[in-house]
């Protein structure tokens, strides 16, 4: 060990002038040049932005992979405990921006980069996203590396390196198109491309019995099939205000040399290297669903693919360290399932443990329950995952075999422990029996794993008395924790926001930016919040973020928005239970009023008085490509926005933009600049929601429903600092069940705005039958009906408070009270850190501590 720390030391030496490059001016121009002229193979004369990005990141990427090796070399020599967080999804966003933040070279890049005639974030906006998720699942995935690596834990993501991320939307006639997003069209600088770390993965054959000629032992053989390569690719993961930088490693799979080589020989040369592109197609897509799963064959070889490979990488380190001191490996790995698209890797270990490494069952079966934990996202069954036995049986024959084992096991325990309880075998088993009989995989992860999470304390509760509640049952609470998410500030608030980043900085006194590590500290900012001046700085913070959303609006819509107006944003997935359509049904009663007034004679000051403060709905997302009902709103909020925008007599009292392509790098510029935000989702529905902490974090107000996340932000900055309304989640099935028997009761403000769209002033009607014709006689299951005139309320309440912002100086009571409940929102958001997350998870499930450093 101390030579081992002898080597270290001695690259920390040569790291020296790598580590220039990070704050010295002429390093970094110096080796800007060599990257133009060797890695680019072009010169400075004609290096374009887009040359200049890579040249920066190439840059960076030198002194962060130091970082990077050095950090995997100490905890090498550790040898602690790490944790393995296993996504299918890591919606990481830009790469560059961030890496310069946390290496704490951003003013140094900025300043060199000028010198060499070029402006930073013109060649920042070079970059195209690492759009590598959908939504909030897989952008958590990204804040929680972020924080691993702040916090200084030994800690991996594991995940895929699909060549087309999330599609891009185009929005044509005001309807979404989806276009491929072909991210890697030039070299990644961020992916270190390991191509000596190649893992065989097979798929399909037979399992047959033979016997151990040593002992005499019966043994499962796995046989026959198809073989493909897992090849990694590693992304540095910078922590900020430390050297200690993770791994992500992304696998992309590779045919094998030998793949199909009897039709090659065969003569068969074309059918030979069609098959080949079979294997790569393994990783080349993101499936585009949000909360919803579509259970295709390619999916499910994704996840075995992605598992084996990950498993496979794992148990080789560690052997390498641990031989085969099994009993050892619970001590030094956690893995983390980011939902139940990893449940595979339960039976993946077991299969290594007992059929590779000869382990008896029991044994094995111990090692693996302390290994897994899992984190559920979703109560809504459609999103549950199941996969039909025939599939699994031809694709995984093994692992079949085990998953009944498993089951079997794991049934005649609950047996032995509720004798008279014959109902509930039923009911936890992890084999589906109706037709299509099919496994469980959310059962799978809990029979496999030693704890469970919900993401906010309302959905942990949710999910022991409903979908779970069997399982609480058979294992007891404590088996049933809660984490509730968090965001990173580094990404959400320093990157995104750096003038109120600075603001607090300055309040703070805090010029390291600290506090970014340290949330909590955020709460001194309430000793400011009667302080005119500051409150003065601040709003113009806000201002400054509303100028620059209003050009990417301009600049994506071609609408012109007033900056001074009430920016009122929803941008998330669409999704009917997120509900965008209660927010437009809004916004088209809004415009109703408003033409009922004017046609009265109303003068349009007057209104703005009396009535409507004016506002802008700004709204965006995408829609997942098979979802009718998502891509039906989609089209409404866009040509209620053709209408309202292009009706003279309206002017700046209305505005209403959908903005194309929703993604990490626009919510970077949208969530800074928003007033107001919609979190209003049917109670119950949404698992926690993250995009309302980035909202409240960037000093923007929310309206929300009692739901996810929701409840806890409001416990934390108050509830006079908050818009909530809505039914509860407790009311829902009661609700729900009413409508179906004593059919839906439309409110007349609703049943107006539904006559309008009825009436063809928003284009066809026909194109929104299925979405009216939803809420009026099927049942309206999302609650629109019982919420619509509560929202309209909460709406009313929230405007008499905006309105007099920064408005009549004598009314003492109003004035600045919308600024000093962004402030006291602010000051209160330290909770919803992930870094606070990530030390929950590490203490409560992964029994593992930071490193020294
Ligand atoms: C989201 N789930 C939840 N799933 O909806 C949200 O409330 C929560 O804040 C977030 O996870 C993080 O915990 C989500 O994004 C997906 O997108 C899956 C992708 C793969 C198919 C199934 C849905």
């Amino acid at each position: 060990k101390y030579s081992q720390l002898k080597v270290l030391d001695s690259k920390k030496q040569t790291a020296t002038t790598e580590d220039d490059v990070l704050t010295n001016k002429d390093a970094f121009e110096e080796s800007f040049v060599k990257h133009v002229e060797t890695t680019l193979a072009r010169n400075m004369y004609n290096c374009d932005n887009l040359a200049a990005y890579q040249a920066t990141s190439n840059t960076i990427r030198d002194a962060l992979l130091i970082d990077w090796a050095n950090t995997q070399q100490k905890q090498t020599i550790q040898d602690g405990k790490r944790v393995y967080y296993l996504s299918l999804e890591f919606l990481m966003g830009r790469a560059m921006d961030n890496a310069l933040i946390n290496l704490k070279s951003r003013d140094n890049t900025k300043k060199s980069l000028t010198e060499l005639g070029f402006n930073l974030e013109d060649v920042l906006e070079q970059e195209p996203d690492a759009a590598l998720g959908n939504g909030g699942l897989g952008r958590l995935a990204a804040c929680f590396v972020d924080s691993l690596s702040s916090k200084n834990y030994s800690g991996w993501g594991y995940g895929l390196n699909y060549q087309y991320g999330i599609f891009k939307q185009k929005i044509v006639d005001g309807y979404q198109i989806e276009t491929p997003d072909y991210w890697l069209k030039y070299s990644n600088p961020w992916e270190i491309m390991r191509s000596e770390i190649q893992i065989p993965v097979d798929f399909y054959g037979y399992v047959y019995e033979d016997h151990d000629p040593n002992t005499g032992k019966a043994k499962k053989i796995w046989a026959g099939g198809e073989r493909v390569l897992a090849v990694a690719a590693d992304f540095p993961i910078p922590g900020f205000n430390t050297d200690n930088t993770n791994n992500l490693r992304l696998w992309n799979a590779k045919p094998t040399e030998e793949f199909d080589f009897t039709k090659f020989n065969a003569g068969d040369y074309q059918q030979s290297v069609g098959a080949q592109q079979r294997a790569e197609s393994i990783t080349s897509v993101l499936y585009p669903n949000d909360n919803f799963e579509s259970g295709k064959e390619l999916r499910l070889k994704q996840q075995y693919f992605w598992v084996a490979a990950s498993l496979h990488d794992i148990v080789r380190r560690f052997k390498k360290n641990h031989k085969n001191n099994w009993k050892k490996f619970p001590d030094q790995i956690a893995i983390q399932l980011n939902d139940t698209h990893p449940t595979l890797a339960i039976v993946e270990l077991q299969r290594i443990l007992v059929d590779l490494e000869d382990l008896e069952w029991n044994e094995a079966w111990n090692i693996v329950t302390k290994v897994f934990a899992y984190t559920n996202h979703t109560v809504m069954s459609e999103a549950l995952e199941k996969w039909p036995v025939d599939l699994l049986g031809r694709l995984l024959p093994r692992h079949l075999e085990i998953i009944y084992d498993i089951n079997f096991f794991f049934l005649k325990e609950v047996e032995r422990k509720f004798p008279d309880d014959r109902d509930l075998l039923g009911k936890v088993s992890v084999i589906e029996e109706n037709a299509p009989k099919s496994v469980k995989m959310a059962f799978l992860a809990i029979v496999g794993s030693h704890k469970v999470n919900g993401v906010a304390e309302l959905h942990s509760e949710l999910i022991k008395t409903t979908i779970f509640k069997d399982f609480v049952k058979v294992f007891g609470e404590d088996k049933f924790t809660n984490v509730t998410n968090g965001i990173t500030p580094r990404r959400w608030l320093r990157q995104a926001n750096p003038e109120l980043a600075a603001l607090i900085a300055e309040k703070l006194n805090d010029p390291n930016y600290e506090y970014l590590t340290n949330l909590g500290r955020l709460k001194k900012l309430e000793e400011f919040v009667n302080d005119d001046e500051f409150l003065k700085r601040w709003d113009i913070v806000k201002f400054n973020n509303k100028v620059r959303l209003a050009a990417l609006v301009k600049e994506t819509t071609g609408v012109v928005l007033d900056p001074t107006v009430l920016f009122d944003v929803q941008v998330k997935r669409i999704h009917e239970y997120k509900r965008q359509q209660l927010n437009i049904f809004a916004v088209i009663y809004r415009y109703l009023k408003i033409k009922e007034l004017l046609s009265q004679g109303v003068s349009v000051d007057e209104i703005k008085e009396k009535y409507y403060i004016p506002k802008a709905s700004i709204f965006g997302g995408k829609a997942a490509p098979g979802y009718y009902m998502a891509k039906t709103i989609i089209h409404l909020i866009n040509k209620v926005g053709d209408i309202v925008n292009n009706d003279p007599e309206i002017g700046d009292l209305l505005k209403v933009v959908f903005i194309p392509d929703y993604n990490v790098s626009k919510a970077e510029i949208i969530t800074p600049g928003s007033d107001l935000s919609n979190h209003i989702s049917t109670a119950g529905t949404e698992a926690s929601g993250t995009s309302n902490m980035k909202f409240a974090l960037n000093g923007g107000l929310i309206i929300g429903t009692v739901d996810g996340a929701n409840v806890e932000i409001t416990r934390e900055i108050g509830e006079e600092n908050i818009f909530l309304f809505g039914n509860l989640a407790e009311s829902v099935e009661d609700l729900r069940h009413k409508h179906i028997y004593e059919g839906v009761h439309i409110p007349q403000t609703l049943a107006q705005v539904f006559s309008a769209i009825e009436s063809g002033i928003f284009g066809n009607p026909d194109e929104y039958k299925a979405l009216i014709d939803g809420i009026k006689y099927h049942g309206d299951y999302y609650l629109v009906s019982d919420d619509f005139e509560l929202f309209l309320a909460a709406h009313v309440k929230l405007e008499k408070v905006f309105g007099h912002h920064g408005g009549d100086a004598s009314d003492t009571d109003h004035l600045h009270k919308w600024v000093k409940s962004a402030v006291l929102s602010v000051a209160n958001m330290g909770f919803f850190s992930s870094d606070r997350c990530i030390d929950e998870y590490a203490e409560d499930i992964w029994n593992i501590e930071p490193l020294n450093q």
